[in-house]
């Protein structure tokens, strides 16, 4: 049995490659705004546990389609060659090496469909349609394999219309799908045009269908854990200093709230950057001013609302998780914030008299059993903060998993922050629970679990899919 070959065909500069890069969901496709980029044909199998489900071969534009149809159609002419014979002219097209160094374009791009691959044409919707495309589609109808039609709104769609009744006229199968944008239900609905095109591969591709919701699934639970498993780090993080005898502790200060500012920074990136691997975007550079968790955001009172909490949803955090505040602090060491300072004063304004009651880590003086003192900062006892760093990651997760591999450059996080629903009230309840207890007993693999299963819930409902 062979598996579903389609190389993705067009004029140059049209998302062909981009179009490759999503199906295959390969970010080393090599794309680029000037036209020529691709020169040669490349396969991209598209894996799932390590099964190739299909394969997409990239292919450079048409540069000379009207020339090549003129020597198809004086050769069937000088051949009396009916229609039937068309293919195996293409055929010959290909395996003559004087024509392939006259139309090298025209022949990395019909050899992988004279090997047997059904055709991609991919157009640009946005452009008005012309009839330069037309020896392009004709020669691909003397291939004689299934096609279908992709658009592929680039700017916009001002054409689409224009270009599905055009298109329509040579390909069975028409569809519209964003190279670079779509949703991963659009282009499971193109997978399955893919098998209206070959009986023969129709099982496979709607079994590739059901492989890819099933993998999503699955990425959404992974993801969850580690984000659970960041959030439970975070709330059993501190950092100890050992005071000298007759040493103040407050001389540590500086160094100790840095220290543990840096520790929660690396552990939110960590997770970052393992989510992003589970959605196989390795070289993501995220767009971030470097997580602003313990300056202006964590205190910011915009921060509250952008990351899913209300005012009053954070007061209501306080009181449900009053537990992650108990344990009495054995010394605080100072009364004034840790993180007074720039963060406190520029951003946040009229928040900073409620926020500096609540600061983030306190620290603590502590004897150690065999003599000697501890000065410690954290584990924090700040309600909020659990909270904040689970709206951080989901809106992070929403940005990854709904990424395409046909976009490059950096991630804005900035773009639609505020998207995700705020919690509901009985969803903030049950979270302030599972992070007190986490608080409490931070090795323990049920609390993680749990809080796992809510974040799972969380990140279906940012995708507009069920709970698990
Ligand atoms: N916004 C947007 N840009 C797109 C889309 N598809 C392609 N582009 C951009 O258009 C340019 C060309 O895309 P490619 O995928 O390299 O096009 P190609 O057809 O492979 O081009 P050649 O290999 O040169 O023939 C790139 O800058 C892409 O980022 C799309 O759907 N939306
Ligand atoms: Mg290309």
């Amino acid at each position: 049995m062979t598996t579903p070959v389609f190389a993705v065909v067009g004029h140059p500069n049209k998302g062909k490659s981009s179009l490759v890069a999503t199906l295959a969901r390969d970010d080393s496709v090599h794309i680029a705004p000037d036209p020529g980029t691709t020169r040669r044909a490349r396969a991209y199998p598209m894996r799932v546990g390590g099964r190739v489900l299909y394969t997409l071969v990239d292919t450079p534009g048409f540069q000379r389609a009207r020339r090549v149809l003129a020597w198809l159609r004086e050769t069937a002419e000088r051949e009396q060659a009916s229609a039937a014979d068309r293919p195996e002219l293409v055929a010959r097209f290909v395996r003559s090496p004087e024509l392939a160094a006259r139309h090298p374009d025209e022949h990395e791009l019909l050899a992988p469909i004279v090997e047997g691959a059904s055709i991609l044409y991919v157009v640009d919707g946005s452009v008005p349609y012309g009839r330069e495309y037309e020896p392009e589609m004709e020669v691909l109808r003397w291939t004689g394999q299934p096609s279908m039609a992709v658009v592929n709104p680039i700017r916009g769609a001002a054409h689409v219309d224009a270009w599905q009744k055009a298109l329509g006229q040579y390909f069975r199968i028409v569809r519209v799908l964003d190279a670079v944008r779509s949703e991963f239900d659009e282009r499971l609905d193109l997978l399955r045009a893919f098998g209206e095109l070959r009986e023969d591969w129709r099982d496979q591709l709607l079994e590739a269908v059901d492989a890819l919701g099933r993998e999503r699934a699955q990425r959404r639970t992974r993801s969850a854990q580690i984000i659970a498993s960041a959030i439970a780090e975070v709330l059993a993080h501190a950092e100890e200093q050992r005071l000298e005898p007759g040493e103040l502790p407050e001389t540590h200060h500086a160094e100790l709230s840095q220290r543990y500012e840096a520790a929660l920074r690396g552990m939110e990136r960590r997770a970052r950057r393992d989510v992003e691997a589970v959605y196989d975007h390795r070289e993501l550079i995220a767009h971030e001013s470097e997580l602003e968790l313990l300056e202006a955001d964590l205190f910011d009172e915009d921060s509250w609302l952008v990351f899913g909490l209300r005012r009053s949803d954070v007061l209501a955090a306080g009181a449900a998780g009053g537990a992650l505040g108990g344990g009495a602090l054995d010394l605080a060491v100072g009364g004034a914030s840790l993180f007074a300072g720039a963060a406190l004063g520029a951003a946040a304004g009229a928040a900073a008299g409620w926020w500096s009651s609540r600061k983030l880590a306190q620290l603590r003086v502590v004897d150690q059993p065999l003599g000697g003192r501890l000065v410690r900062c954290g584990p924090s006892r700040n309600p909020n903060l659990p909270f904040v760093l689970l709206g951080r990651a989901r809106h992070h997760h929403a940005v990854v998993a709904g990424r395409t591999h046909a976009e490059r450059g950096e991630v804005d996080l900035e773009a639609g922050r505020d998207a995700r629903a705020p919690l509901e009230p009985g969803t903030r309840t049950q979270l302030a629970r599972q992070f007190a207890r986490l608080a409490r007993t931070p090795g323990d693999a049920g609390a993680r679990a749990e809080l796992a299963r809510s974040v799972e819930s969380l990140l279906a409902a940012d995708e507009g899919r069920p709970a698990p």
